[in-house]
């Protein structure tokens, strides 16, 4: 897609977007995301941490507090999967009018092998109390959002911690942790948006009220004015994306093609249900074709590789393509609006030469 020449987009948010970056769209061919290429997204500043006195403090309404090194976790049986993490503000500098915060266009996405401790195994050693409802897990970053000076924390429902997969991870990708993604601790909720997986954990609170702190009263909701409560962002929106094919133009990344036959590949993920389907167009959503979904060897919480065999014949196109999940959800073909620019999970258009 080129790339609006109108841009808004300020120099503090270039400062964002240099901090954080995205997937290089070419490094979805690996299966697993070499962690170097997996998107990035701190708030606030990387907390520099000593492994040998850092501890995670597991209290709040417990039976037994406990206060773990990472030793001790280590000690634990391990549980070890494939996710596919994504930012909820994916796509929201695609989003008019512009709303001012991490300017992603598509590609804040990723996909790891996290190994660590069930977090629901943690959670029923230390023995839930009657009346507790969730968990909140704090993280040693601090910084300003909204004029709140706070500590990035966020809850989730005790339900869902107890029959979800969620872990306290360790590794990734068979390393310890790097200090950009949450060492030497951090939360992963498979099929939910990337800000629910605090990182830099120290410590797990379980609760009897729902936790409202900045990260949950009033980021990650999605609201259309300031003062409406909103609803929370939890599970990620159908999304699919392809390598765009042939070789790039440096300044815009618009692509050449060979006219003739051209594989396209992809990606494609879904948090609250499979994805069972992906489409592409090469006319720029005129019409639609089914591709090939990949097998599901990853697991159920990381994305599905997908092929389309396309005829490039000479001329400009804008290739498309476009997933559907088994709760009947299917991508937009364009964004829609709301204050955090959150949610636009509308079609990837890739626009394309194809030379004779
Ligand atoms: N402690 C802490 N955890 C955090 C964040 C943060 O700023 N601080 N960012 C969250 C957001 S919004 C996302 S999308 C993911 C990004 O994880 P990654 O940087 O490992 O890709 O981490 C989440 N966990
Ligand atoms: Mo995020």
């Amino acid at each position: 897609m080129a790339i609006a020449d109108t841009s808004e987009i300020t120099l503090a948010e270039l400062q964002l977007s240099g901090r954080n970056h995205s997937i290089p769209l070419e490094a979805l061919r690996h299966d697993i995301t070499p962690i170097g290429l997996h998107y990035l997204l701190t708030h606030f500043d990387i907390p520099y941490v000593d492994a040998a006195s850092w501890r995670l403090e597991v209290g709040g309404l417990v039976e037994r507090p406990v206060s773990l090194s990472l030793d001790d976790l280590r000690a634990r049986p391990a549980v070890e999967v494939a996710v596919t993490m994504e930012c909820a503000g994916n796509g929201r500098a695609h989003i008019e009018p512009h709303v001012f915060s991490q300017p992603w266009l598509l590609e804040a996405v990723g996909t790891a092998r996290w190994r660590g401790v069930s977090v629901a195994s943690v959670l029923e050693d230390a023995g839930v109390r009657d009346g507790a409802i969730e968990a909140l897990f704090t993280g040693l970053d601090r910084g300003i959002d909204g004029g709140e000076e706070q500590v990035y924390e966020r809850s989730l429902p005790l339900d869902e911690l107890l029959r979800g997969d969620a872990l306290l991870a360790y590794e990734v990708n068979g390393q310890p942790l790097p200090p950009q993604h949450g060492y030497p601790l951090r939360l992963v909720v498979p099929g939910w948006y990337g800000m629910t997986s605090v990182k830099w954990l120290s410590r797990i609170t379980v609760r009897e009220e729902p936790f409202d702190g900045y990260q949950m009263r009033h980021a990650y909701r999605v609201r259309y004015e300031e003062d409406e409560p909103g609803l929370p962002i939890t599970t990620m929106a159908p999304r699919s994306l392809m390598v765009p094919p042939g070789i790039p133009e440096f300044r815009s990344r618009e692509r050449l093609v060979q006219a003739g036959a051209c594989e396209i590949v992809g990606r494609a993920w879904s948090g609250g249900a499979e994805v069972v389907g992906v489409d592409v167009s090469v006319d720029g959503g005129e019409t639609w074709a089914p591709a090939e979904l990949g097998d599901a060897s990853l697991g159920r919480w990381a994305w599905r590789s997908w092929r389309f065999s396309w005829n490039a014949e000479p001329g400009e196109h804008e290739l498309c393509c476009r997933a559907r999940d088994a709760a009947g959800n299917e991508q937009p073909l364009e964004p829609s609006w709301n204050l955090g620019g959150y949610l636009n999970n509308a079609v990837q258009r890739v626009g394309v030469t194809v030379s004779a």
